[in-house]
């Protein structure tokens, strides 16, 4: 990893909170998520499921995590199986977890090597009532390829079929969402990153250079600062390709005149930042995208002060739409006439701005929470309002990422990043 190895505290307590939610005499499994292929002998880089990673902070393939609070063995209360390890096989296969290096980074003490889990699971299945499988549940969720976890909750029911089942998947949503503070710092860590990707783009940025050169230029702060890359394939949209929503092609020339819009961020031991800002090419803005700019940074400013405990996530949306109402009233987008003959479930503001203005971040960059549920101290959401102008050649979004506190504002993570026009044409001029 290149991450420095985080408090094993933080997983321990997130193994204990997890547990004390569980019913009594039951199990939980957690599994690692599989090496994707590409072909012949080539896969993707490797990406930890974030519930195993979130219970052990084991960041290695073929891992799975045995939770049996109410086991008679006190031995098999936790257990890791991870893929076996020695001297020559990490010559070969490079280095893995050893038992000792997997108690470290996790606490738990019981570490076996995978071939045991069969041997292990049929005893400690017969010892247990009700065990607890993991499924992705995520408002966003859209998976075509079986996962590991997939295969293994098939499996596990065909060869236990008189246990109870219960889903770990609530119980995740509702830890995952409010966050420790040792992942507080360890999202601020991906933030300064970005922070200093975000720079050196200032620095960088002029008319003639292309949408893939910003990226690059972010790519090489993130690797010399220990992330493994960005947290989401990053927007890099000049002109009228900012108003392209989910515009990842990042490849035209940026123009004179034009604004960029770059939604970017880097990821830091497995967490992610969530960033959006909207500059000149050249430096400077104009009269009309300064005044846009300003209106999408109000809203962001006044959206932040919303998200306090008690919130609800769509009534919050609602707020939001009111003020961005206003102002594109302000902007002459909108004209009173547009605002009371809208359709109450499409106002007229979507028009301009037709995304969510919040989502969840952590370890997901759109992470677990239920929406439904109040707002909570120590939530994570980004903040980007946009306003998308296809007629007027650009959009505007703007985003930074807050923790909500128990009383008062929330805490803005990206509050080092440059976000006032002055600040941003200064940087790009000096
Ligand atoms: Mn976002």
């Amino acid at each position: 990893m290149k991450y420095d190895l985080i408090n094993s505290n933080l997983f321990i307590k997130n193994r204990k909170n997890f547990k004390a939610k569980m019913v009594s005499n039951s199990l939980a499994v957690f599994n690692a998520n599989d090496i994707y292929p590409i072909g012949a002998d080539s896969t993707m880089p490797f990406q930890q499921d974030r519930n195993l990673f979130y219970l052990s902070g084991v960041d290695q393939e073929e891992s799975i995590l045995v939770l049996f609070p109410d086991c008679p063995n006190a031995k098999h209360r936790e257990i890791l199986f991870l893929t076996e390890t020695n001297a020559h096989i990490a010559v070969w296969e490079g280095e893995k977890l050893t038992k000792e290096k997997a108690f470290e980074t996790s606490g738990v003490k019981t570490v076996y090597w995978l071939q045991d889990f069969d041997k292990i699971m049929k005893e400690i299945m017969s010892q247990a009532d009700t065990i607890y499988i993991n499924t992705n549940e995520h408002y966003r969720a859209n998976v075509a390829t079986e996962t590991r976890e997939a295969r293994f909750n098939k499996k596990i029911k065909e060869q236990f079929p008189a246990h109870k089942v219960e889903k770990s998947n609530p119980i995740l949503q509702r830890l995952r969402s409010v966050k420790d503070p040792l992942e507080i710092d360890l999202i601020q860590q991906a933030c300064n990153i970005t922070e200093k990707g975000f720079r050196r783009v200032l620095k960088f940025t002029k008319p003639g250079v292309w949408e893939y050169n910003i990226e690059a230029e972010f790519i090489h702060e993130f690797l010399n600062n220990r992330s493994k890359g960005f947290a989401y394939t990053p927007i890099v949209g000049s002109g009228n390709n900012a108003n392209v929503l989910h515009y990842i092609e990042n490849n035209q020339q940026c123009k004179a005149g034009d604004l960029i819009l770059i939604d970017a961020g880097a990821e830091y031991a497995n967490y992610a930042s969530d960033m959006t800002r909207t500059i000149p090419v050249s430096g400077r803005f104009n009269d009309r995208q300064k005044a846009v700019y300003n209106a999408v940074n109000r809203v962001k400013n006044e959206a932040t002060k919303l998200l306090v405990p008690g919130t609800i996530w769509a009534d919050y949306h609602i707020e939001v739409g009111k003020l961005m109402t206003s102002e594109l009233l302000g902007l002459g987008l909108l004209d009173k006439a547009d605002v009371q003959n809208e359709d109450k479930d499409w106002p007229a503001y979507k028009k301009y701005f037709m995304h969510g203005t919040s989502h969840h971040m952590g370890l997901d960059t759109h992470d677990y929470g239920i929406l439904t549920e109040p707002i909570q101290a120590n939530m994570v959401f980004t903040v980007e309002p946009g306003i998308y102008i296809p007629d007027e050649g650009f959009g505007i979004r703007l985003e930074d990422d807050v923790v909500v506190q128990e009383t008062g504002e929330p805490f803005n993570l990206m509050r080092n990043i440059p976000i006032e026009i002055e600040e941003i044409e200064d940087i790009m001029n000096s």
